[in-house]
Protein backbone atom coordinates (compact mmCIF):
# COMPACT_ATOMS: atom_id res chain seq x y z
CA UNK A 1 0.00 0.00 0.00
CA UNK A 2 2.52 2.77 1.69
CA UNK A 3 5.69 2.22 0.10
CA UNK A 4 7.54 4.04 3.22
CA UNK A 5 8.49 2.92 6.66
CA UNK A 6 5.92 4.17 9.20
CA UNK A 7 6.78 4.90 12.86
CA UNK A 8 4.12 4.52 15.18
CA UNK A 9 5.24 5.90 18.75
CA UNK A 10 3.57 5.69 22.07
CA UNK A 11 5.51 8.83 23.93
CA UNK A 12 7.16 7.92 26.80
CA UNK A 13 4.75 8.93 30.62
CA UNK A 14 7.42 9.79 33.04
CA UNK A 15 5.42 10.47 35.84
CA UNK A 16 3.43 6.89 36.19
CA UNK A 17 4.46 4.97 38.22
CA UNK A 18 3.95 1.67 36.66
CA UNK A 19 2.96 3.11 33.06
CA UNK A 20 3.59 -0.51 31.28
CA UNK A 21 1.00 -2.25 33.11
CA UNK A 22 -1.39 -0.17 31.07
CA UNK A 23 -1.80 -0.89 27.51
CA UNK A 24 -2.52 1.88 25.42
CA UNK A 25 -5.71 0.06 22.95
CA UNK A 26 -6.22 3.23 20.93
CA UNK A 27 -2.38 3.07 19.34
CA UNK A 28 -2.16 -0.62 19.25
CA UNK A 29 -5.52 -0.62 17.27
CA UNK A 30 -4.10 1.74 15.03
CA UNK A 31 -1.14 -0.53 14.76
CA UNK A 32 -2.72 -3.52 14.10
CA UNK A 33 -4.85 -1.97 11.35
CA UNK A 34 -2.06 -0.45 9.79
CA UNK A 35 -0.45 -3.89 9.38
CA UNK A 36 -3.45 -5.45 8.44
CA UNK A 37 -3.85 -3.23 5.08
CA UNK A 38 0.37 -4.26 4.14
CA UNK A 39 1.77 -0.71 5.46
CA UNK A 40 5.27 -1.52 6.62
CA UNK A 41 4.59 -0.78 10.48
CA UNK A 42 6.60 -0.38 13.39
CA UNK A 43 5.05 0.18 16.85
CA UNK A 44 7.60 1.66 19.25
CA UNK A 45 6.84 2.45 23.03
CA UNK A 46 8.89 4.85 24.42
CA UNK A 47 7.30 4.34 27.65
CA UNK A 48 10.15 1.50 28.36
CA UNK A 49 14.04 2.21 28.88
CA UNK A 50 16.06 2.13 26.26
CA UNK A 51 13.04 2.41 22.99
CA UNK A 52 15.25 4.65 20.40
CA UNK A 53 13.42 6.06 17.49
CA UNK A 54 15.48 5.35 14.14
CA UNK A 55 15.92 8.02 11.66
CA UNK A 56 15.36 5.78 8.66
CA UNK A 57 11.26 6.67 8.92
CA UNK A 58 9.73 7.76 6.28
CA UNK A 59 6.45 8.92 8.33
CA UNK A 60 6.41 8.96 12.43
CA UNK A 61 2.81 8.95 13.63
CA UNK A 62 2.36 9.65 17.14
CA UNK A 63 -0.54 9.03 19.38
CA UNK A 64 -0.49 11.13 23.03
CA UNK A 65 -2.59 12.88 25.38
CA UNK A 66 -2.06 16.12 26.43
CA UNK A 67 0.03 15.81 29.30
CA UNK A 68 2.59 13.43 26.59
CA UNK A 69 2.65 16.62 24.10
CA UNK A 70 5.73 17.89 25.03
CA UNK A 71 7.72 14.79 24.08
CA UNK A 72 5.58 14.32 21.14
CA UNK A 73 6.83 17.64 19.59
CA UNK A 74 10.43 17.44 20.85
CA UNK A 75 10.75 13.59 19.09
CA UNK A 76 9.34 15.52 15.89
CA UNK A 77 11.11 18.13 15.96
CA UNK A 78 14.65 16.17 16.17
CA UNK A 79 13.21 13.63 13.58
CA UNK A 80 12.41 16.63 11.01
CA UNK A 81 15.81 18.28 11.95
CA UNK A 82 17.80 14.85 10.55
CA UNK A 83 15.03 13.58 8.26
CA UNK A 84 13.42 16.45 7.03
CA UNK A 85 11.60 14.35 4.22
CA UNK A 86 9.47 12.40 6.74
CA UNK A 87 6.19 13.14 7.30
CA UNK A 88 4.87 13.59 11.13
CA UNK A 89 1.25 12.58 12.55
CA UNK A 90 -0.66 12.47 15.09
CA UNK A 91 -3.72 11.32 16.23
CA UNK A 92 -5.62 10.40 19.78
CA UNK A 93 -6.76 11.85 22.73
CA UNK A 94 -5.09 15.02 22.75
CA UNK A 95 -5.68 15.62 19.15
CA UNK A 96 -9.56 15.03 19.42
CA UNK A 97 -9.97 16.98 22.71
CA UNK A 98 -8.50 19.78 20.92
CA UNK A 99 -10.77 19.69 18.49
CA UNK A 100 -13.35 19.49 20.73
CA UNK A 101 -12.15 22.82 23.01
CA UNK A 102 -14.08 26.27 21.85
CA UNK A 103 -10.77 28.02 22.26
CA UNK A 104 -8.86 26.41 19.30
CA UNK A 105 -9.09 27.56 15.93
CA UNK A 106 -7.63 24.92 13.31
CA UNK A 107 -4.89 27.65 13.29
CA UNK A 108 -3.80 27.68 16.92
CA UNK A 109 -3.44 23.76 16.61
CA UNK A 110 -0.97 24.43 13.68
CA UNK A 111 0.68 26.90 15.59
CA UNK A 112 0.87 25.17 18.63
CA UNK A 113 2.73 21.91 17.30
CA UNK A 114 5.12 23.12 14.57
CA UNK A 115 6.89 19.91 13.50
CA UNK A 116 3.63 17.87 13.21
CA UNK A 117 2.55 17.99 9.79
CA UNK A 118 -0.99 15.74 9.73
CA UNK A 119 -3.68 16.20 12.48
CA UNK A 120 -5.55 13.73 13.09
CA UNK A 121 -8.66 13.21 15.12
CA UNK A 122 -11.25 10.75 15.71
CA UNK A 123 -11.57 6.79 15.54
CA UNK A 124 -10.14 4.41 13.40
CA UNK A 125 -11.77 0.50 13.52
CA UNK A 126 -11.79 -0.89 10.57
CA UNK A 127 -9.39 -1.21 7.68
CA UNK A 128 -11.46 0.72 5.36
CA UNK A 129 -10.76 3.56 7.90
CA UNK A 130 -7.18 3.49 8.07
CA UNK A 131 -7.21 2.90 4.24
CA UNK A 132 -9.17 5.93 3.82
CA UNK A 133 -6.65 8.18 6.39
CA UNK A 134 -3.33 6.63 4.66
CA UNK A 135 -5.06 7.45 1.36
CA UNK A 136 -5.56 11.35 2.77
CA UNK A 137 -2.34 11.53 4.94
CA UNK A 138 -0.65 11.05 1.85
CA UNK A 139 -2.83 12.50 -1.00
CA UNK A 140 -1.81 16.42 0.82
CA UNK A 141 1.61 15.13 1.26
CA UNK A 142 3.16 18.45 0.84
CA UNK A 143 0.53 20.83 3.25
CA UNK A 144 0.43 20.29 7.15
CA UNK A 145 -3.66 19.65 7.75
CA UNK A 146 -6.34 18.75 10.17
CA UNK A 147 -8.17 15.34 9.56
CA UNK A 148 -11.49 16.24 10.84
CA UNK A 149 -13.14 13.45 13.14
CA UNK A 150 -14.37 10.34 11.79
CA UNK A 151 -17.88 9.64 13.41
CA UNK A 152 -17.99 6.40 14.37
CA UNK A 153 -20.96 4.75 12.45
CA UNK A 154 -23.23 1.64 14.22
CA UNK A 155 -21.37 -0.26 16.59
CA UNK A 156 -18.11 0.30 18.37
CA UNK A 157 -15.95 -2.16 16.84
CA UNK A 158 -13.90 -4.31 19.26
CA UNK A 159 -10.86 -4.88 17.06
CA UNK A 160 -8.79 -8.38 17.19
CA UNK A 161 -5.18 -7.09 18.75
CA UNK A 162 -2.28 -7.66 17.55
CA UNK A 163 -1.10 -9.38 19.97
CA UNK A 164 2.64 -9.46 18.65
CA UNK A 165 2.85 -5.96 20.24
CA UNK A 166 0.11 -6.49 23.37
CA UNK A 167 1.77 -9.51 24.55
CA UNK A 168 5.04 -8.06 26.56
CA UNK A 169 3.30 -5.82 28.54
CA UNK A 170 0.48 -8.14 29.55
CA UNK A 171 0.88 -7.93 33.04
CA UNK A 172 0.84 -10.83 35.53
CA UNK A 173 2.46 -9.36 39.05
CA UNK A 174 -0.50 -6.82 38.27
CA UNK A 175 -1.62 -4.08 40.93
CA UNK A 176 -4.43 -3.99 39.00
CA UNK A 177 -5.94 -7.31 40.65
CA UNK A 178 -6.76 -7.96 44.12
CA UNK A 179 -5.00 -11.59 44.47
CA UNK A 180 -1.55 -10.32 42.86
CA UNK A 181 -0.22 -14.00 44.19
CA UNK A 182 -2.30 -15.89 41.31
CA UNK A 183 -0.46 -13.21 38.60
CA UNK A 184 -3.61 -13.14 36.18
CA UNK A 185 -2.79 -12.22 32.86
CA UNK A 186 -4.54 -8.80 32.67
CA UNK A 187 -5.49 -7.17 30.09
CA UNK A 188 -6.96 -3.51 29.25
CA UNK A 189 -9.84 -3.78 27.07
CA UNK A 190 -12.45 -1.11 25.78
CA UNK A 191 -16.01 -2.29 25.10
CA UNK A 192 -18.03 1.06 24.89
CA UNK A 193 -16.86 4.66 24.45
CA UNK A 194 -18.10 7.74 25.48
CA UNK A 195 -20.18 8.94 28.60
CA UNK A 196 -23.47 11.54 28.14
CA UNK A 197 -22.34 13.73 31.39
CA UNK A 198 -21.10 16.77 31.31
CA UNK A 199 -18.46 17.25 33.98
CA UNK A 200 -16.93 20.50 33.78
CA UNK A 201 -13.28 19.31 34.40
CA UNK A 202 -13.47 16.33 32.03
CA UNK A 203 -11.52 16.34 28.90
CA UNK A 204 -13.75 12.97 27.05
CA UNK A 205 -14.37 14.09 23.36
CA UNK A 206 -17.16 11.51 23.01
CA UNK A 207 -20.62 12.26 24.73
CA UNK A 208 -22.66 10.20 22.53
CA UNK A 209 -22.43 6.29 23.42
CA UNK A 210 -20.84 3.64 20.93
CA UNK A 211 -21.54 0.49 22.47
CA UNK A 212 -20.03 -3.29 20.88
CA UNK A 213 -21.78 -6.07 19.56
CA UNK A 214 -22.11 -8.10 22.55
CA UNK A 215 -21.76 -11.22 20.57
CA UNK A 216 -18.82 -9.95 19.11
CA UNK A 217 -16.98 -8.59 21.85
CA UNK A 218 -17.28 -12.11 23.90
CA UNK A 219 -15.85 -14.18 20.63
CA UNK A 220 -12.57 -11.72 21.29
CA UNK A 221 -12.76 -12.28 24.91
CA UNK A 222 -12.37 -15.83 24.24
CA UNK A 223 -9.90 -15.46 21.63
CA UNK A 224 -7.04 -14.28 24.00
CA UNK A 225 -7.56 -16.72 26.42
CA UNK A 226 -7.70 -19.29 24.07
CA UNK A 227 -4.32 -17.53 22.40
CA UNK A 228 -2.77 -16.22 25.26
CA UNK A 229 -4.40 -17.29 28.45
CA UNK A 230 -5.54 -14.09 29.55
CA UNK A 231 -7.23 -14.29 32.66
CA UNK A 232 -8.57 -11.29 33.52
CA UNK A 233 -9.79 -7.74 31.90
CA UNK A 234 -9.26 -3.95 33.13
CA UNK A 235 -12.80 -2.47 31.46
CA UNK A 236 -11.15 1.40 29.82
CA UNK A 237 -15.06 2.19 30.01
CA UNK A 238 -16.00 5.89 31.10
CA UNK A 239 -19.08 3.99 33.19
CA UNK A 240 -19.65 0.09 32.55
CA UNK A 241 -23.29 0.50 33.38
CA UNK A 242 -23.85 3.37 31.41
CA UNK A 243 -26.57 1.36 29.42
CA UNK A 244 -28.67 -0.59 31.23
CA UNK A 245 -29.68 -3.00 28.10
CA UNK A 246 -26.32 -3.95 27.15
CA UNK A 247 -24.65 -4.69 30.29
CA UNK A 248 -27.36 -7.14 30.79
CA UNK A 249 -26.89 -8.54 27.56
CA UNK A 250 -23.13 -8.78 28.35
CA UNK A 251 -23.58 -10.32 31.72
CA UNK A 252 -25.87 -12.60 30.87
CA UNK A 253 -23.28 -13.73 27.52
CA UNK A 254 -20.28 -13.93 30.08
CA UNK A 255 -21.80 -16.28 32.43
CA UNK A 256 -18.99 -19.01 32.75
CA UNK A 257 -16.24 -17.14 31.34
CA UNK A 258 -14.17 -17.79 34.37
CA UNK A 259 -12.58 -14.14 33.78
CA UNK A 260 -11.57 -11.52 36.74
CA UNK A 261 -13.09 -7.49 35.86
CA UNK A 262 -12.20 -4.42 37.46
CA UNK A 263 -14.09 -1.88 35.98
CA UNK A 264 -15.46 1.99 36.89
CA UNK A 265 -18.57 3.33 37.23
CA UNK A 266 -20.71 6.47 38.27
CA UNK A 267 -21.49 6.99 42.23
CA UNK A 268 -25.08 6.77 41.38
CA UNK A 269 -26.48 3.43 42.21
CA UNK A 270 -28.27 4.74 45.06
CA UNK A 271 -30.39 6.55 42.15
CA UNK A 272 -30.41 4.40 39.25
CA UNK A 273 -31.34 1.20 41.45
CA UNK A 274 -31.28 -1.17 38.66
CA UNK A 275 -27.54 -0.56 38.74
CA UNK A 276 -27.55 -2.20 42.02
CA UNK A 277 -28.55 -5.47 39.92
CA UNK A 278 -26.17 -5.39 37.70
CA UNK A 279 -23.32 -5.18 39.83
CA UNK A 280 -24.41 -8.23 41.55
CA UNK A 281 -24.29 -10.01 38.43
CA UNK A 282 -21.21 -8.41 37.66
CA UNK A 283 -19.86 -9.94 40.96
CA UNK A 284 -20.93 -12.93 40.61
CA UNK A 285 -18.92 -13.64 36.90
CA UNK A 286 -15.87 -12.54 38.14
CA UNK A 287 -15.87 -8.32 38.87
CA UNK A 288 -13.25 -7.81 41.49
CA UNK A 289 -13.12 -4.11 41.79
CA UNK A 290 -14.84 -1.45 41.00
CA UNK A 291 -13.57 2.57 40.81
CA UNK A 292 -15.79 5.21 40.91
CA UNK A 293 -15.12 9.04 40.52
CA UNK A 294 -16.34 11.03 43.76
CA UNK A 295 -13.98 14.25 42.40
CA UNK A 296 -15.01 16.12 45.96
CA UNK A 297 -17.33 15.58 49.19
CA UNK A 298 -18.70 19.15 48.73
CA UNK A 299 -22.26 19.55 47.69
CA UNK A 300 -21.42 23.21 46.70
CA UNK A 301 -18.39 21.85 44.59
CA UNK A 302 -19.88 18.82 43.17
CA UNK A 303 -22.53 21.26 41.79
CA UNK A 304 -20.24 23.40 40.84
CA UNK A 305 -18.55 20.94 38.44
CA UNK A 306 -21.80 19.58 37.18
CA UNK A 307 -21.06 16.09 38.38
CA UNK A 308 -25.17 16.06 39.03
CA UNK A 309 -24.84 13.73 42.54
CA UNK A 310 -25.00 14.64 46.13
CA UNK A 311 -22.24 13.14 48.48
CA UNK A 312 -25.67 11.75 50.07
CA UNK A 313 -25.85 10.06 46.79
CA UNK A 314 -22.34 8.59 46.70
CA UNK A 315 -22.36 7.52 50.18
CA UNK A 316 -25.22 5.41 49.78
CA UNK A 317 -23.57 4.12 46.63
CA UNK A 318 -20.38 3.28 48.19
CA UNK A 319 -22.24 1.83 50.89
CA UNK A 320 -24.34 -0.46 48.60
CA UNK A 321 -21.03 -1.81 47.02
CA UNK A 322 -19.13 -2.14 50.77
CA UNK A 323 -22.31 -4.43 51.22
CA UNK A 324 -21.53 -6.47 48.68
CA UNK A 325 -18.03 -6.88 49.28
CA UNK A 326 -16.65 -5.09 46.28
CA UNK A 327 -13.34 -4.05 46.46
CA UNK A 328 -13.68 0.11 45.60
CA UNK A 329 -11.60 2.19 44.47
CA UNK A 330 -12.44 6.17 45.15
CA UNK A 331 -11.01 8.85 42.60
CA UNK A 332 -11.16 12.61 44.29
CA UNK A 333 -9.61 15.60 42.69
CA UNK A 334 -8.02 18.60 45.02
CA UNK A 335 -8.30 22.28 43.57
CA UNK A 336 -12.01 22.35 42.81
CA UNK A 337 -13.74 25.43 43.35
CA UNK A 338 -14.38 26.55 45.81
CA UNK A 339 -11.32 25.91 47.77
CA UNK A 340 -12.17 26.84 51.43
CA UNK A 341 -12.23 25.27 54.84
CA UNK A 342 -15.81 24.51 54.67
CA UNK A 343 -14.60 22.21 51.62
CA UNK A 344 -11.53 21.25 52.79
CA UNK A 345 -13.12 19.61 56.01
CA UNK A 346 -15.62 17.87 54.10
CA UNK A 347 -12.85 16.66 52.00
CA UNK A 348 -11.03 15.01 54.81
CA UNK A 349 -13.92 13.98 57.20
CA UNK A 350 -15.03 11.85 53.58
CA UNK A 351 -11.63 10.28 53.75
CA UNK A 352 -11.63 8.67 57.26
CA UNK A 353 -15.74 7.70 56.28
CA UNK A 354 -14.11 5.80 52.74
CA UNK A 355 -11.32 4.20 55.51
CA UNK A 356 -14.56 2.99 57.71
CA UNK A 357 -16.42 1.58 54.60
CA UNK A 358 -13.07 -0.48 53.04
CA UNK A 359 -12.61 1.40 50.43
CA UNK A 360 -9.00 0.37 49.32
CA UNK A 361 -7.70 2.82 47.11
CA UNK A 362 -8.29 6.46 47.54
CA UNK A 363 -6.68 8.29 44.94
CA UNK A 364 -6.58 11.95 44.60
CA UNK A 365 -5.12 13.88 41.62
CA UNK A 366 -4.63 17.55 41.25
CA UNK A 367 -6.73 19.62 39.03
CA UNK A 368 -5.09 20.10 35.58
CA UNK A 369 -7.48 21.58 33.21
CA UNK A 370 -7.14 19.68 30.24
CA UNK A 371 -8.54 20.85 26.80
CA UNK A 372 -11.86 19.75 25.88
CA UNK A 373 -13.35 20.08 29.00
CA UNK A 374 -15.01 23.07 30.02
CA UNK A 375 -12.79 24.25 33.07
CA UNK A 376 -9.70 24.75 30.04
CA UNK A 377 -11.99 26.63 28.45
CA UNK A 378 -13.01 29.02 30.88
CA UNK A 379 -9.16 28.87 32.93
CA UNK A 380 -9.36 32.60 33.67
CA UNK A 381 -11.39 31.63 36.24
CA UNK A 382 -7.95 30.04 37.23
CA UNK A 383 -4.35 31.29 37.80
CA UNK A 384 -2.08 30.96 35.02
CA UNK A 385 -1.40 27.48 35.06
CA UNK A 386 -2.64 26.80 31.46
CA UNK A 387 -0.48 28.60 29.00
CA UNK A 388 -2.48 28.39 26.33
CA UNK A 389 0.02 29.31 23.64
CA UNK A 390 2.32 26.36 24.84
CA UNK A 391 0.32 23.86 26.52
CA UNK A 392 1.76 21.67 27.69
CA UNK A 393 5.70 22.01 28.78
CA UNK A 394 7.36 19.17 28.68
CA UNK A 395 9.21 19.70 32.42
CA UNK A 396 6.17 21.34 33.33
CA UNK A 397 4.53 18.23 32.87
CA UNK A 398 6.92 16.47 34.47
CA UNK A 399 7.76 18.42 37.45
CA UNK A 400 3.57 18.74 38.27
CA UNK A 401 2.24 15.65 37.54
CA UNK A 402 0.89 14.05 40.33
CA UNK A 403 -1.47 10.82 40.82
CA UNK A 404 -2.30 9.33 44.21
CA UNK A 405 0.73 9.27 46.38
CA UNK A 406 2.26 11.61 43.91
CA UNK A 407 -0.14 14.36 45.50
CA UNK A 408 2.40 15.22 47.87
CA UNK A 409 3.91 17.32 45.21
CA UNK A 410 4.52 20.65 46.38
CA UNK A 411 3.87 22.28 42.83
CA UNK A 412 0.30 23.66 41.43
CA UNK A 413 -1.96 22.95 39.13
CA UNK A 414 -3.96 25.77 38.81
CA UNK A 415 -4.61 27.98 41.60
CA UNK A 416 -8.00 29.03 41.89
CA UNK A 417 -8.29 33.02 41.47
CA UNK A 418 -10.69 32.81 45.37
CA UNK A 419 -7.55 31.78 46.90
CA UNK A 420 -3.96 32.81 47.79
CA UNK A 421 -1.51 30.36 46.80
CA UNK A 422 -0.09 30.34 51.04
CA UNK A 423 -3.87 29.36 51.49
CA UNK A 424 -4.18 26.35 48.63
CA UNK A 425 -0.78 24.94 50.29
CA UNK A 426 -1.97 24.82 53.80
CA UNK A 427 -4.81 23.26 53.03
CA UNK A 428 -3.35 21.06 50.36
CA UNK A 429 -1.57 20.01 53.80
CA UNK A 430 -4.31 19.28 55.61
CA UNK A 431 -5.73 16.78 52.94
CA UNK A 432 -2.23 14.98 52.51
CA UNK A 433 -2.06 14.88 56.00
CA UNK A 434 -5.56 13.09 56.32
CA UNK A 435 -4.49 10.67 53.53
CA UNK A 436 -1.59 9.96 55.18
CA UNK A 437 -3.43 9.35 58.70
CA UNK A 438 -5.68 7.57 56.72
CA UNK A 439 -2.99 4.79 55.02
CA UNK A 440 -4.16 6.17 51.74
CA UNK A 441 -0.53 7.69 50.62
CA UNK A 442 1.49 5.74 49.55
CA UNK A 443 5.15 4.94 50.69
CA UNK A 444 6.86 6.05 47.45
CA UNK A 445 5.53 9.38 48.07
CA UNK A 446 6.24 10.02 51.85
CA UNK A 447 9.46 8.06 51.23
CA UNK A 448 10.08 11.21 48.59
CA UNK A 449 9.93 13.56 51.32
CA UNK A 450 7.39 15.39 49.15
CA UNK A 451 5.06 15.86 52.03
CA UNK A 452 6.35 18.82 54.25
C1 LIG B 1 -8.23 3.80 29.71
C2 LIG B 1 -7.82 5.20 30.03
C3 LIG B 1 -6.64 5.36 30.72
C4 LIG B 1 -5.71 4.17 31.06
C5 LIG B 1 -4.91 3.76 29.81
C6 LIG B 1 -4.38 4.95 29.04
C7 LIG B 1 -3.88 4.62 27.65
N1 LIG B 1 -2.73 5.19 27.34
O1 LIG B 1 -4.52 3.92 26.89
C8 LIG B 1 -4.86 4.74 32.23
C9 LIG B 1 -5.48 4.27 33.52
C10 LIG B 1 -3.38 4.40 32.22
C11 LIG B 1 -5.09 6.24 32.03
C12 LIG B 1 -4.29 7.15 32.64
C13 LIG B 1 -4.46 8.51 32.48
N2 LIG B 1 -5.47 9.13 31.87
CO1 LIG B 1 -6.82 8.23 30.89
N3 LIG B 1 -8.26 7.51 30.00
C14 LIG B 1 -8.63 6.31 29.66
C15 LIG B 1 -10.01 6.32 28.95
C16 LIG B 1 -11.07 6.07 30.02
C17 LIG B 1 -10.21 5.36 27.80
C18 LIG B 1 -9.09 5.36 26.74
C19 LIG B 1 -9.39 4.30 25.72
O2 LIG B 1 -9.07 3.14 25.91
N4 LIG B 1 -10.07 4.66 24.63
C20 LIG B 1 -10.46 3.74 23.60
C21 LIG B 1 -9.47 3.76 22.45
C22 LIG B 1 -9.89 2.76 21.39
O3 LIG B 1 -9.53 5.07 21.90
P1 LIG B 1 -8.26 6.05 21.83
O4 LIG B 1 -7.22 5.64 22.80
O5 LIG B 1 -8.73 7.45 21.89
O6 LIG B 1 -7.71 5.74 20.36
C23 LIG B 1 -8.48 5.95 19.19
C24 LIG B 1 -8.37 7.35 18.57
O7 LIG B 1 -7.99 8.35 19.49
C25 LIG B 1 -7.42 7.21 17.42
N5 LIG B 1 -5.98 7.26 17.67
C26 LIG B 1 -5.30 7.00 18.80
N6 LIG B 1 -3.99 7.11 18.60
C27 LIG B 1 -3.80 7.42 17.31
C28 LIG B 1 -2.65 7.64 16.59
C29 LIG B 1 -2.74 7.94 15.23
C30 LIG B 1 -1.51 8.19 14.46
C31 LIG B 1 -4.02 8.04 14.62
C32 LIG B 1 -4.13 8.35 13.19
C33 LIG B 1 -5.19 7.85 15.36
C34 LIG B 1 -5.06 7.52 16.69
O8 LIG B 1 -7.72 5.90 16.97
C35 LIG B 1 -7.89 5.04 18.12
C36 LIG B 1 -8.74 3.90 17.76
O9 LIG B 1 -10.03 4.30 17.33
C37 LIG B 1 -10.05 7.80 28.42
C38 LIG B 1 -11.44 8.37 28.22
C39 LIG B 1 -11.89 8.13 26.79
N7 LIG B 1 -13.11 7.70 26.67
O10 LIG B 1 -11.15 8.31 25.84
C40 LIG B 1 -9.27 8.52 29.52
C41 LIG B 1 -8.44 9.79 29.18
C42 LIG B 1 -7.75 9.55 27.87
N8 LIG B 1 -7.45 9.85 30.24
C43 LIG B 1 -7.24 11.05 30.60
C44 LIG B 1 -6.34 11.40 31.64
C45 LIG B 1 -6.39 12.83 32.12
C46 LIG B 1 -5.48 10.46 32.18
C47 LIG B 1 -4.41 10.70 33.24
C48 LIG B 1 -3.62 11.97 33.10
C49 LIG B 1 -5.15 10.57 34.55
C50 LIG B 1 -4.37 10.88 35.79
N9 LIG B 1 -4.65 12.02 36.38
O11 LIG B 1 -3.54 10.11 36.16
C51 LIG B 1 -3.49 9.48 33.04
C52 LIG B 1 -2.44 9.77 31.95
C53 LIG B 1 -1.85 8.54 31.37
C54 LIG B 1 -1.51 8.61 29.93
N10 LIG B 1 -0.81 9.62 29.50
O12 LIG B 1 -1.91 7.75 29.15
C55 LIG B 1 -8.05 12.05 29.82
C56 LIG B 1 -7.15 12.69 28.76
C57 LIG B 1 -7.35 14.15 28.56
C58 LIG B 1 -6.34 14.71 27.58
N11 LIG B 1 -6.73 15.72 26.85
O13 LIG B 1 -5.23 14.26 27.49
C59 LIG B 1 -9.19 11.17 29.31
C60 LIG B 1 -9.85 11.66 28.01
C61 LIG B 1 -10.21 11.09 30.47
C62 LIG B 1 -11.14 12.24 30.60
N12 LIG B 1 -12.42 11.95 30.60
O14 LIG B 1 -10.77 13.39 30.77
N13 LIG B 1 -6.13 6.50 31.25
S1 LIG C 1 -16.03 12.55 34.50
FE1 LIG C 1 -16.90 10.53 34.10
S2 LIG C 1 -19.09 10.85 34.43
FE2 LIG C 1 -18.24 12.88 34.19
S3 LIG C 1 -18.46 13.32 32.00
FE3 LIG C 1 -16.41 12.45 32.28
S4 LIG C 1 -16.60 10.27 31.87
FE4 LIG C 1 -18.68 11.10 32.24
Amino acid sequence: MLSVKVYLIQPPIKYLENPCSNQPVGIIQIYTLLKAIGVDVTFLDCRKDETYVPFDGGMYMFSASSLEMGYVDKIASIMKEHNPKARTVLGGIHVNSLLKSRIWSDKNIIDEHPDIDVFVGGYYQSEEDVKSLMDCVCHHNNKRIIIKPLTIKGDFNIVPLDFRCLKYNMTTDSKLMRNEAEGYKAQNITMNLGCPQNCSFCANPCRKIYKSNVEKLIVEMIRRKNLYDVKAFKINDDDILVNEKWINEFLDQAVGLDFKYIASTRADLSIQKWKTDAIKKFQAIGLEKIGIGVESASNEVLKNINKKLTIENIKESISILSNHDIEIMVYMIYGLMPLNDKTVNEFCDFIYWCKDKNVSILNVTQLVPFPGSDIYDKCDRYCGYVNRVRYPDNEYTWNHSCFVGQFGEQYIHCLPRDITQENYIKLRTKVLTSLKDAGYLRKEAEEDRRIK
